[in-house]
């Protein structure tokens, strides 16, 4: 079993992996930046090692400092989290030839899927759907081409960049008039961002929900999946709400499309916690990327399968056989997430400052990953979530009211948050009735 992990991350994700190392008896070093050494994970960690300013560029994105604080503590083995470094695969790279364990996929993997014409190609290869398109790149220099593919697909489409995701460098286009510029357009844009020009070409999905599927899978050959998420209640690609299972997925669905998801984590050696992410439409799932870290919105899935995502991933990591198996799965209740963010409800502008009260809410079914105490100061250089306000229920409508309920008694005072804006989202009726679209809370936001 890995012995120390260092913690490469900060905020709530930091004391979430923290937990599960205790649990399993592994010892933890946090790595934090200046302006973090009051994080409540630096505290409880075994040891601490101050890794740069504040800027994440030279801290949380310091490869050389984290590998000097990994060597320096006598750590076998990096944690990455969510963001920062997690998909970055020269410092997986690094971290394995520096004589560490990265706990995540290989190297080769997530630069697999972090090209997103080679993780379309990898899932066409086995057989998960994935949206009809280009195949490949487009050649903006072959117009006629790039022409016949628009027709053949169909309008509208979206040109996407291999080097994007999440939401960055992509173009809708609703005819054949605006192809060829929107695809300069598109490229260049690329170039600047991503240092990669490559685009290709799908069709465009107008009304679709973002329902992602969480898989696990080992170093031996064993993978299974554990249900599904719903995450389109989202503003700019930024998620709100999600819940686990999804409204409306059918036992059978979910089945079939699991089969598939985690038959494809064998096919490509894939190793730890995962997730493929798809717009659904009309009953249809279309395969859109792979992300290949623990996500923010684990906890949904941890909630109503009863598996400790991030004890599964130490255990994959140091190379354990899985226990669980596909049929020791089932799903339990109804689970329901709000991130909580520093900021302002109705403009979204960020809150940092100082908290000068906190008080959590609690009871039955009630979760709080939360870093944040009363005279805690938020940073004004980091993310704006601030924790996950999580519940569990029966069935949705008592995991909705719990959420109800848990929110009212969330009371942060000194700083903004977006209580008041997730108030209004577990009020909504579109809401209750489950299955609203990835347009949906931008749609009710703008109309107010
Ligand atoms: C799409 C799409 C419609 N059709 N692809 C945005 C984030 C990136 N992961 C992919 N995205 C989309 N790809 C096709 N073929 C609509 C989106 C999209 C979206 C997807 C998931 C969650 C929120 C979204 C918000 C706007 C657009």
């Amino acid at each position: 079993m890995l012995k120390k992990v260092l913690i490469a991350n900060r905020g709530e994700i930091a004391l979430r992996i923290l937990r599960a190392c205790r649990e399993l008896g592994i010892k933890t070093v946090a790595v934090h930046s200046t302006a973090d050494r009051d994080l409540k994970h630096v505290r409880l960690a075994d040891e601490s090692v101050c890794i740069g300013p504040a800027s994440s560029l030279e801290s949380y994105l310091n490869i050389p400092a984290i590998i000097s604080a990994a060597e320096v503590t006598g750590a076998n083995a990096i944690h990455p989290g969510y963001g920062f470094l997690s998909e970055n695969a020269d410092f997986a790279e690094r971290v394995e030839s520096s004589g560490f364990t990265f706990i995540g996929p290989t190297a080769k993997t997530i630069r697999l899927m972090g090209d997103k014409i080679s993780a379309i190609e990898a899932m066409k290869a086995a057989k998960v759907p994935c949206v009809p398109g280009s195949d490949g790149p487009l050649d903006v220099e072959d117009p006629e081409q790039c022409l016949k593919l628009g027709e053949d697909i169909g309008y509208p489409v979206i040109i996407k960049a291999t080097g994007g995701g999440g939401g960055r460098g992509m173009r809708v286009v609703d005819c054949g008039e605006d192809l060829i510029e929107a695809i300069r357009l598109t490229q260049t844009e690329a170039r600047t961002t991503f240092n990669n020009d490559v685009v290709y070409m799908e069709k465009y999905l107008q009304t679709p929900r973002h329902i992602e599927f969480q898989v696990l899978s080992d170093k031996h050959g064993n993978a299974i999946h554990l249900c599904e998420r719903d995450c389109s209640m989202q503003r700019r690609h930024q998620k709100v709400v999600e819940e686990a299972p999804a409204p409306g997925i059918t036992a059978e669905m979910r089945a079939r499309l699991g089969k598939i998801v985690s038959d494809a984590c064998v096919k490509i050696d894939y190793h730890g916690a995962g997730t493929f992410e798809f717009l659904y439409e009309n009953g249809e799932f279309y395969f859109i990327e792979m992300n290949t870290r623990l996500q923010v919105e684990h906890p949904v899935t941890e909630m109503i399968t009863g598996v400790d995502l991030v004890k599964q991933q130490l255990l994959i990591a140091s190379g354990k056989v899985l226990t669980i198996k596909q049929d020791d799965i089932k799903i339990n209740g109804h689970a329901i997430e709000c991130r909580i963010n520093a900021e302002d409800s109705e403009t979204f502008m960020p809150s940092p400052g100082k908290i000068t009260r906190y008080h959590a809410p609690g009871g039955l079914g009630v979760r709080v990953d939360a870093h944040i105490y009363a005279d805690y100061v938020v940073p004004p250089y980091y993310d704006s979530m601030i924790g996950k306000l999580i519940v569990h229920g029966v069935d949705r409508q008592t995991a909705i009211y719990r959420m109800r309920g848990a929110l009212t008694e969330m009371l942060i005072e000194g700083i903004k948050t977006n209580i008041p804006l997730q108030q209004r989202i577990l009020d909504d009726d579109n809401f209750y009735a489950g299955g609203a679209d990835i347009h949906y809370l931008e749609k009710k936001l703008g109309l107010q």
